[in-house]
């Protein structure tokens, strides 16, 4: 298995245009990470350069582009913000071919109170098939990454990720799982990825507390084992994340390259 990192950590609104990127990249490729995962700009989609310049500077750190991340309001009342998501898409199908990624990671938003749950169901059905076709075009997958109950009230766990997956119909309609949220809202770390098989497309890999791994009391030996057991051999993705703007560290750039450094460590140690 390969193992990505999140730039999220290394600075408010880090993305992948930040000026600091080369110096992030140069450090994750040095301690032994395989990719990175990010945001990009969808506004600079036909701007080729920039993601000419991208492309070489990953490729001269040997990293790979695991997934950029992605739209999250296909279940949304207002049909301009689905419209919204599907453009989005669009676009960003666009970028990660250009960057040689593979997956955009998708999600649903809490919905108001008022909103009723089988509409925004139709509704995110209907704009994620939609999404996934022009996806297609350009050999993109889409993954969809449910989170827990305190971040939404939308899809929070596997059993209905594979209902969306298999409502939408498309092949390359893929899912993720994240640790942190399977830890509040699944029965066990093995159940999820058996009931996923080929379909697991993304993983992240984040502690109990969203710091580095092995700070919290999330079970990595037994999530990994189950990885193992289907044979999943694509990016385990570590995730640092801080919810609250006082979450953040005074010096983010320095602090997410000790989580970083500590938690492929940590990885290593357990044989991946
Ligand atoms: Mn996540």
């Amino acid at each position: 298995m390969k193992v990505s990192f999140s730039l999220y950590p290394f600075g408010k609104n880090f993305t992948l245009h930040n000026q600091r990127l080369e110096e992030a990249l140069k450090f994750l490729s040095e301690v032994g990470y395989d990719g990175v995962d990010g945001v990009v700009d969808p506004q600079k989609v036909h701007e080729k350069d920039v993601w000419k310049k991208l492309s070489k500077m990953l490729s001269d750190y040997d990293l790979k582009l695991a997934c950029i991340f992605g739209a999250t309001t296909f279940n949304s009342p207002d049909p301009a913000e689905r419209e919204q998501a599907i453009e989005l898409t669009r676009k960003l199908a666009e970028i990660a071919s250009m960057l040689s990624c593979e997956n955009i990671l998708i999600g649903g938003r809490r919905l108001s109170e008022g909103v009723p749950r089988d509409k925004a169901w139709k509704w995110a059905v209907e704009s994620i098939r939609k999404a996934a076709d022009y996806a297609r075009e350009k050999n993109v997958d889409l993954a969809y990454e449910y989170w827990n109950r305190f971040e939404t009230n939308f899809i929070k766990c596997t059993d209905d990720v594979i209902k969306l997956i298999n409502e939408v119909g498309r092949e390359n309609l893929y899912a993720i799982l994240d640790t942190f949220h399977m830890n509040i809202e699944e029965k066990s770390f093995v159940e999820p990825v058996k009931k996923l098989g080929k379909k697991l497309k993304h993983v992240h890999l984040s502690e109990s507390n969203r710091l580095a791994l092995g700070d919290g009391h999330i079970d990595f030996p037994t999530f990994l084992s189950a990885l193992k057991d289907i044979g999943y051999d694509k990016y385990l993705c570590v995730e640092v994340f801080y919810y609250e703007d006082a979450d953040w560290p005074q010096h983010p750039f320095e602090t997410a390259k000790d989580y970083a450094l500590r938690s492929i460590k940590y990885l290593r140690n357990l044989g991946i």
